[in-house]
């Protein structure tokens, strides 16, 4: 009997993809434990072929020559900013991401955290649980318009596209965006979006939606200048990664109602909270959650491991971030 490869589960996942990979590998668990450091999460891959993971480690040249026996890394994310890809497809090891399974929840969610910050829901529910609601106000925490006003929208991929036509086609919202590459103009039409510079975006919108993959290229993408640009009335939503804003600048911005509000689902620390953003009343704060219904993430975890048995057993991936890998381990 040939012997089964063994992986590792770094995260909690759901028993039923737990079981389907077992069908065909020796599987080792981790439960939810990610705090472990870049040489103990290569201890753990000795004489594993495959990990599947919620993107939280570095897979770098270090960490790919310290585990031999590693041919595959599976995120249970669209996301794969932990990869490094070239150094990746150098050694020979397959990178996969979950999209596709993702994409309206996340496009849902991004509306629900641009209504909650435009419309002061979490503020003003603080202030109705602290017994401070004792009269009628005429502005009691009147809020910015969202229909109707102008949705930017930073990177234009699946999910930019899914917020695009929820505010356009529910919100009535004309939607301008920046991207690297420009859509085709039926699909530009479909989304009532026009395509602007960086410049224009920022100076343009009402309200500021980030959903642009995170790179060293993105990082600090909006600091202090950008947010210069910014109307004093917008609002800056981020579902893509911290690092993309500079935290300091936002609270910044944020206290001197530079920028009216913010809503954040991602953070440079994660989950470390930078301190500062606590005291600002300005901001609605979520852990990570955009992706956070058990329907998609049962989804993303089944793909996630459907990567690993796919490409462990026939050597095609169904979702590789390195595609037509050269020469895999
Ligand atoms: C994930 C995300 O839930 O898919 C992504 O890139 O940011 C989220 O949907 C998160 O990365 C943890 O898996």
């Amino acid at each position: 009997m040939t012997s089964r490869p063994s992986i590792l589960v770094a995260r909690a996942v759901f028993p039923e993809v737990i079981a389907s990979l077992r069908e065909h590998f020796e599987v080792e668990t981790n439960g939810s434990d990610d705090t472990w450091t870049p040489a103990q999460f290569a201890e753990r891959l000795q004489g594993k072929a495959g990990v599947l993971t919620s993107g939280a480690e570095r897979i770098d040249t270090a960490l790919l020559a310290a585990c031999p026996s590693l041919r595959i890394v599976s995120n249970l994310a669209v996301g794969y900013n932990n990869f490094d890809v070239p150094a990746m497809t150098a050694a020979g090891v397959m990178g996969t991401n979950a999209p596709d399974v993702l994409t309206e929840t996340t496009a849902d969610f991004g509306m629900a955290l641009l209504l909650a910050t435009a419309r002061r829901l979490t503020e003003s529910e603080h202030f109705l649980r602290a017994g401070r609601w004792n009269k009628w106000g005429l502005d009691l925490f009147a809020g910015a318009e969202v229909n109707g006003s102008t949705l930017g929208i930073l990177g234009m991929g699946r999910i930019g596209q899914a917020i695009a036509k929820r505010a356009a086609h529910g919100f009535d919202m004309p939607v301008i965006y920046h991207n690297r590459s420009r859509l085709d103009a039926a699909t530009e039409a479909k989304l009532n979006a026009r395509y602007v510079s960086k410049t224009e975006l920022l100076q343009q919108a009402d309200h500021l939606m980030l959903v642009l993959p995170y790179s060293a290229e993105s990082h600090h993408a909006i600091g202090a200048d950008e947010m210069a640009q910014m109307k004093p009335t917008a609002t800056l939503i981020n579902l893509a990664r911290g690092g993309i804003v500079e935290e300091n600048a936002l609270v910044a911005a944020l206290r001197e109602r530079r920028i009216a509000a913010a809503g954040l689902d991602v953070f440079e620390g994660e989950p470390k909270i930078n301190p500062d953003l606590l005291t600002v009343p300005n901001v609605v704060l979520t852990p990570h959650i955009a992706s956070a219904t058990l329907k998609t993430r049962r989804a993303m975890a089944q793909l996630a491991a459907d990567n690993l048995i796919a490409y462990l057993t026939t050597g095609q991936a169904l979702t590789p971030v390195n595609p037509g890998l050269p020469s895999p381990r």
